[in-house]
């Protein structure tokens, strides 16, 4: 089977609708097919200042939250990034491989810092998607299901796992980045060019999963459309109305044109009340499974124990090949 490994953050209080349906559903979609590896990348977090106890409480509730989106630690590994102390030690290695300017020229680093300040920006920052390529080569991963913006991070992947199979000899599988195209950019309800992001969005643009389904309704409700009145798909022109018809499709499995169909001559407003029910009846369960997991925190742990044990079984004999390729003396 081939590999798979993607990581997502320990957001602070729930994931958002662009992370479940650009990433966490092809997540649970490549159980069944590859040999997956999930991580909760909370190195990753702390290249933001983090409470320490919030980070901790947030790294079980990410955990809680994939395991009620579908995964299955019998079809997957799920595991703490942290509890893998190779991430760290790949990631110097890769540090060592990259250009200063290749790494300066990531614009997720840029819009960032914009928005941070480059005073207030960590070097951690900087280097994160460096980190995130050793995570991906640890597992010899062949895919990588991300949504749309973090396709330039998947391609610094690939660079680097070439440059170092092209220094040291063939080590790493590069990589292919897995992006659904029809999901991999969920747009922001109140601004439907920009996609929805837990650090731009503002609270009326972005569905968090676990918020009362009520509140997500009423977002939906007032979803920004345009004013013409016809229920078509049509990115460029009609931005609003087509995110909103990928949300319904994607959450019912009804195709775009059956949808379009099926509103034909009908308003916005019945799309959205339509799309508000559908909504309510996925987040309805997904919330009551997240609070059994994280009512039962022995289980939980339990789960990530086993994880990190099957994480680095592979993970150390990755790092042990790549450290013999660098020429590090092993250790007696
Ligand atoms: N709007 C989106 N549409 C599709 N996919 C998305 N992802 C994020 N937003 C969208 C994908 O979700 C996965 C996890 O991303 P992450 O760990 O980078 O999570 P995040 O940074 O907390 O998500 P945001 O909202 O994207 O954060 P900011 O605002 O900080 O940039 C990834 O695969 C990502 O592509």
């Amino acid at each position: 089977r081939p590999r798979a490994l993607s990581g997502i953050q320990p957001t602070a209080g729930s994931f958002h609708l662009g992370n479940y349906l650009g990433a966490i559903r092809q997540y649970v979609a490549l159980q069944e097919t590859h040999d997956a590896f999930y991580t909760v990348v909370d190195l990753h977090a702390i290249t933001v200042p983090q409470d320490p106890a919030e980070l901790r409480a947030n790294s079980r509730l990410a955990a809680a939250q994939l395991l009620a989106s579908g995964l299955d630690p019998d079809r997957c590994t799920l595991f703490i990034q942290s509890h893998v102390p190779e991430h760290a030690q790949l990631g110097w290695v890769m540090n060592c491989l990259t250009g200063f300017g290749e790494a300066s020229r990531m614009t997720q680093f840029k819009d960032k810092s914009a928005k941070q300040g480059a005073d207030r920006s960590t070097v951690g920052l900087f280097t994160y998607p460096i980190l995130q390529v050793a995570d991906i080569l640890l597992y010899q991963a062949n895919h990588v299901p991300v949504g749309e913006d973090q396709r330039q991070h998947i391609e610094l992947t690939r660079d680097l796992a070439d440059r170092f199979n092209g220094r040291f000899g063939e080590t790493f599988t590069v990589p292919d980045a897995y992006i659904v195209k029809e999901t991999g950019k969920i747009y922001d309800l109140q601004d439907p060019t920009v996609k929805m992001s837990k650090s731009a969005s503002t609270p009326k643009g972005i569905v968090n999963l676990l918020d009362e389904p009520k509140v997500s309704a009423k977002k939906i409700k007032s979803a920004v459309t345009d004013l013409e009145t016809e229920i078509r798909f049509d990115e460029e022109k009609k931005p609003g109305v087509s995110n909103l018809l990928t949300i319904y499709s994607t959450l019912t499995g009804d195709s775009i044109k059956e949808l379009e169909g099926k509103y034909e001559g009908k308003g916005y407003g019945a799309l959205k009340t339509d799309l508000a029910e559908v909504l309510v009846e996925w987040v309805t369960p997904f919330r009551e499974r997240t609070q059994e997991y994280l009512g039962d925190p022995g289980t939980l742990d339990g789960i990530l124990a086993k994880g990190a044990d099957k994480a680095r079984a592979v993970a150390a004999e990755t790092l042990a090949l790549a450290y013999d390729k660098v020429g590090f003396l092993p250790a007696a």
